[in-house]
């Protein structure tokens, strides 16, 4: 027989988005009880995104927990756009009136909410599976979910699919009642991670004869770069001095800048995709993050996207809780697909513009269209508020 709990949010997934939505929520006296699939070392030392946009960061400040983003992160206030061998500076904080990003990996946010979550003793269950998810649309909304000691089941009164791309949230809601868009991409991303102290103190994005490539960094002694390659790359055939020797030459500028070899750390590769689900909610069910929405990486916006959205649906829910309305509710999905329209625009953008097609009418196109940004204000003031990010608090409330 199953053991039934109950909750007011059940959380389905421990990633940024679940984490942070925890902690909004308890920071506002509402329960919640969040459900991870893997285990807390495989979502703490996971590798992914590394950019904070300003408004993640003043959300993480918010909640209490910037201190180690302070002092541990890395604040650009600009990066270099490279390509026909020069690298020109964009300064994105000129452009927007002071704002910054901030370089500070994923698994740092994810291990600060979950030490944050463990030290408030509120519950965070790993290897707890959720199996299904039912009566979204009805009185008894549940998850039912497995762990050592059987199968559980976790009756709420909202559920949050915070579960990413491959969960089982959106898949609990009917098809018929959800619109998908998607593109996917004939290249994928080679990154690794090396004990490589960072020659740029700034990112560089480089589109190449060769193909896009990408420095980026963790810290004064970490590294992170990337490769665009072809999405059924088997990483056997890329041994530690091929990556290095293809990096430098996509990377390397005239003026004599070359990223600083080191001990490779970690590989993988990442397939790209542009997908949107509408609506982003059905019943008492909300998605979040990637659950909903996936950027291709190259706009930095996939984790910044997530945060908006917890940000948004916690503001809702405590609406509902405070004073019984459901306007905020309501249009959560409104406007949270109109905020991921945006970015997938920007990053889809970013990306046709830096990677190499096998065209080369489109790279000598694209080369000229890379002039036109760096030689233009407008165009840089555009790319760079992108890139930064608006307010979490400036989306419009507007009807559904
Ligand atoms: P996540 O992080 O995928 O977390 C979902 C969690 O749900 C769990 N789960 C389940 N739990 C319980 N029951 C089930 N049935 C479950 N099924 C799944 C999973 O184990 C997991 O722990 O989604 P979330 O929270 O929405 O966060 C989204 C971000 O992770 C993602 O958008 C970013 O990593 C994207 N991204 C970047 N975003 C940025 O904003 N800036 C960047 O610089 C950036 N760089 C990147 C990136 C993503 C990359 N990869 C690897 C995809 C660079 C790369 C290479
Ligand atoms: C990263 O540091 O992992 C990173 C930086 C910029 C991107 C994507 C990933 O656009």
């Amino acid at each position: 027989m199953s053991i039934a709990q109950r909750t007011q949010v059940g959380i389905v997934g421990a990633g940024p988005a679940g984490l942070m939505l925890g902690r909004l929520l308890s920071l506002q006296g509402i329960d919640s009880v969040i459900l991870e699939a893997r285990s807390q070392s495989h979502v703490i030392d996971r590798v992914r995104a590394g950019v904070l946009e300003q408004a993640t960061v003043d959300l993480m400040h918010q909640v209490g927990l910037g201190q180690r983003l302070d002092l541990v992160g890395l604040r650009h206030e600009g990066l270099y756009l490279a390509f026909n061998g020069r690298r020109h500076r964009v300064d994105l904080s000129a452009a927007t009136n002071g704002r910054a990003i901030m370089v500070y990996g994923q698994h740092e946010v994810v291990r600060d909410l979950i030490d944050a979550r463990v030290a408030s003793g509120l519950p965070l269950h790993f290897e707890a599976p959720a199996v299904s998810i039912s009566d979204i649309t009805g009185r008894h909304p549940r998850v039912d979910y497995d762990d050592d000691s059987g199968r559980r089941v976790l009756n709420c009164d909202f559920i949050a699919g915070c579960d990413g791309f491959h969960g089982i949230a959106r898949g609990a809601i009917p098809s018929s009642a959800l619109q998908i868009y998607e593109r996917t991409y004939p290249f994928a991303w080679l990154g690794v991670l090396a004990n490589a102290p960072p020659s740029s103190h700034e990112l560089v994005y480089s589109l190449h004869e060769r193909g896009f490539a990408l420095f980026s960094m963790r810290s004064p002694t970490v590294s992170r770069l990337y490769l665009q390659c072809d999405p059924h790359t088997d990483l056997a055939e890329w041994p530690d001095d091929r990556i290095w020797s293809e990096l430098t030459e996509r990377l390397a500028t005239d003026d004599g800048w070359r990223p600083t070899e080191g001990e490779i750390t970690q590989k993988s590769v990442t397939a790209m995709r542009s997908f949107v689900t509408e609506p982003m909610h059905h019943g008492r069910l909300y998605l979040a993050g990637d659950a909903a929405h996936i950027v291709p990486p190259t706009g930095a916006k996939g984790l910044n996207l997530a945060m908006a959205d917890v940000h948004r649906l916690s503001q809702a829910i405590v609406e509902f809780y405070q004073s019984g309305r459901t306007d905020l509710l309501n249009t959560y999905s409104a406007r949270g697909v109109r905020r991921a329209w945006r970015a997938q625009a920007f990053s889809w953008r970013m990306t046709s513009l830096l990677h190499r097609t096998d065209n080369d009418f489109d790279y000598r196109r694209q080369l000229a269209e890379l002039e036109d940004l760096v030689s233009s204000p407008a165009a840089i003031a555009s790319f760079a508020e992108n890139y930064v990010g608006s307010d979490f608090s400036s989306e419009t409330t507007f009807s559904a």
